[in-house]
This record gives C-alpha cells, structure tokens and sequence, in this order.
C-alpha cells in the first residue's frame, strides 16, 4: 500500500465518519451505502462505493410532492416514506403535519386534524411555516382541499377562517370553498409565517383542509412577482374569487336578501407570467350564468333574465365598493376608457398593458348587493401577431 492508497483511505474514512455520521435532513444531499447495513466495515468501504444524492423533489402517491431522502432520515423527520427515488437508494419522503405543527421543509402538507376526515369541533388549529434556508423568499400555499364555513351575508369570515400571518404580505381573511386555488406570501425577512385557522362551534359544516406549502427561492423562475397573491403561469385558465360558486349564500342582509359568496376586504391581483411571444391577454366570463357578479342586485338581475348581458353591465364611478381592474382594456375592438368594472356581466375584455394583472377589490360589507357570487373568468393569452395596431 503506498502513500497515495492510504491518502485515499483516510479521505474515504473522514467522509464517513464525519459527514455520513453528522448528516442533516435539511442538507442539499445524502450519503448512503449502495450495501447499507454493513456501511462501517472496513470491507464495505472497499466493496460498495459510496453515493450522494440531491433531496430533491420526487413523484409519492396521490399526486403528492415528496422529497428524496434516505429511509432513515425519512424516519426522522416523522415523513411517510411513498415510493424510491434516486435509483432506489433513497425513498420519497411525503411530510405531514397537523395543527400545532411545525415545518422548515419544502413541500410540507398541512391537514386538519384526523385529515381526511372531516372536522365539527370549534377550536384555534396554527401551524408555523420556518424558512429551509437563508435563500428562500416565498412561499406558495395550494389549497389542495379546502372547505371551512361560509362567511356572513356580508361577505365576513364570523364563523370560521384562515388567517396567514408574519409574512411579508397583505392576505386576505379567508373562509368558505376555496379548494384549487393558492396564495403565495412572502416572508419578512427571517420571520416565520404562521397559518391560523379558526372555527365555530356550528357543528354542523364538515370542515376539512389540506394546503401544500412549497418554498420558493429568491432567485426562482416561478416566483410571484410581487403585489400578486395568485400567479397563473399557462396560455390559458380559469381564475376565480375566493369561495366563487354558483348557488347563492345561505345567509340573508337584514334587508332580507341572499347574501354575498364574496369575501369582504380584499384588495389584491392576480396575475399571469407572460409566456414568450404572447403580448396580450383576454379575460372573458366562464360558461355559468353568474360567473361575474361583484356588485348590485344578482338575484334581480337572474329573476329578470339580464343576467351577464350588457344591460347587467357596470364599470367607471359606477364600481365603488366591489370591483375589477384590467388596465387599458378593449372590448369588440373598442377602448373601453375604463378600467374598473362590476355588476351582473362583464364583456371580453383584451389588453396588451404588461405585466397582466386583473386586480380585485371588495369592500366590508354588502348593503347595496344581493346574491353576489364573486367571479370566474377565463383567460387566454394573445400571440404577438394579434397586436391590432394602435391598440
Ligand atoms: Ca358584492
Ligand atoms: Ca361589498
């Protein structure tokens, strides 16, 4: 054995004994023996040849986002082992976590208690979102299932809500339907960002959630540009309000008419990355009847079958309380000059201001509406060659 046999020996044994032994979860890697149990036999260090893997993000079971570890650490960090990754070495590691929780991982899932089980007691459920690392800025929250109370006739989360809070954004309280839809928040700073949800002792709504939360790094392509709590990223889609459906609220205005489906005080946008070689973007109401109605008298205007025409059109001073903006908008080719809209009905609207963003704002109450069910609108970008000049 000469000297460079027995360099190569004492480089292989301080790898082991000092990074495989002191190996951490939240490491970019992982160490492991291709023979495993034998892994400290001067034997095995001959014979197997060690491997480094990346905990990279790995397919699990269900659709869900897991991360490559080894079973060990996947035990270690209460993770459910679902399915191999790196060549079978390692596993994909699912991780869950229940009120009270704690993550600093990404793709972590955060479910109700006895989840997927329905929840009917009242009670306060947190769970505390750290960052992986000095570099992460972002964090996306999916609402893979999401079902909490509705909110009051007024459009205010009374009953049950989710509050995110110590990010470095301005979130909406949110309550009722919201499954499919996400938010991204930022952090502030080293702060960690917490998820409150809250609810009643009304028995009787089957609350369940499941939210996956991914960590997004500074430097990322898929970072939320900000000012945009929802990001959509294909040609085309469909963007909804929070707790958007199609049958009315079950809550009445002490007027006596249904309530909103809407939720009050919000103000954010909701935006589209712009794919390369596409300069425009069309918003266009979807297929059900009550697809855009923000403001005014819903019930009204579906008893007197105006319901997503122009006459139930509204846009201009006449949008104060409860409202889109499209910036720089055409309808039919023609400039609508204005970009604030609300009522029964929207027309196609097309613009080529940049970045997209349609912005949506509620106020706290529903006092001059009734029945209001928020929006669902398609949208659809435009091929730079569809640019209509002057427009
Ligand atoms: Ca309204
Ligand atoms: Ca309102």
């Amino acid at each position: 054995m000469n000297i460079i046999q027995i360099t190569i020996i004492l480089i292989v044994l301080e790898s082991v004994l000092g990074e495989y032994h002191n190996v951490s979860v939240s490491s970019n890697s992982s160490l492991v023996s291709r023979q495993g149990k034998s892994f400290w036999g001067w034997a095995s260090i001959w014979g197997i040849g060690i491997v480094r893997f990346q905990n990279g993000v790995c397919p699990a079971a269900d659709s869900l986002d897991g991360t490559c570890y080894t079973r060990r650490q996947c035990m270690d960090i209460n993770g459910i082992a679902s399915g191999s990754c790196a060549s079978n070495i390692g596993v994909c590691c699912v991780l869950q976590r229940t009120c009270s929780g704690t993550s600093s991982y990404n793709n972590t899932y955060f479910v109700n208690s006895a989840f997927p089980s329905t929840m009917t007691t009242s009670g306060v459920c947190t769970f505390t979102i750290q960052k992986c690392n000095p570099s992460i800025c972002q964090v996306r929250i999916d609402f893979l299932t999401f079902t909490l109370a509705q909110p009051d006739a007024n459009g205010n989360c009374n009953y049950d809500s989710m509050n995110i809070v110590g990010g470095g954004s301005n979130i909406p309280i949110i309550c009722g339907e919201n499954s499919g839809l996400h938010v991204y928040v930022d952090f502030n700073g080293d702060s960690n960002i917490r998820i409150v949800i809250s609810t009643s002792s009304d028995a009787s709504v089957a609350r369940s959630w499941k939210l996956k939360i991914a960590q997004i790094a500074c430097d990322c392509p898929t970072r939320a540009p900000s000012g945009c709590l929802m990001y959509y990223t294909d040609l085309s889609g469909t963007v909804r309000s929070f707790n958007y459906g199609t049958t009315v609220s079950s809550y009445f205005l002490a007027n006596g008419q249904p309530g909103t489906r809407q939720l009050a005080n919000t103000n954010y946008g909701i935006c589209v990355g712009m794919v390369p070689g596409y300069c425009g973007i069309q918003w266009a109401p979807s297929s059900d009847p009550v697809s855009f109605t923000v403001s005014a008298d819903t019930t009204a205007a579906v008893g007197t079958g105006i319901i997503g025409t122009s006459a139930a059109y509204l846009s201009g001073t006449n949008c104060l309380t409860d409202f889109i903006v499209v910036p720089d908008p055409s309808a039919s080719g023609v400039p609508t000059n204005t970009d604030r809209f609300c009522g029964n009905g929207l027309p196609t609207l097309t613009t080529y201001s940049k970045p997209f963003v349609l912005t949506t704002v509620t106020d706290s109450n529903e006092l001059l509406d009734s029945g209001n069910r928020g929006f669902a609108l398609s949208y659809t970008q435009l091929r730079c060659t569809n640019i209509i000049i002057g427009k």
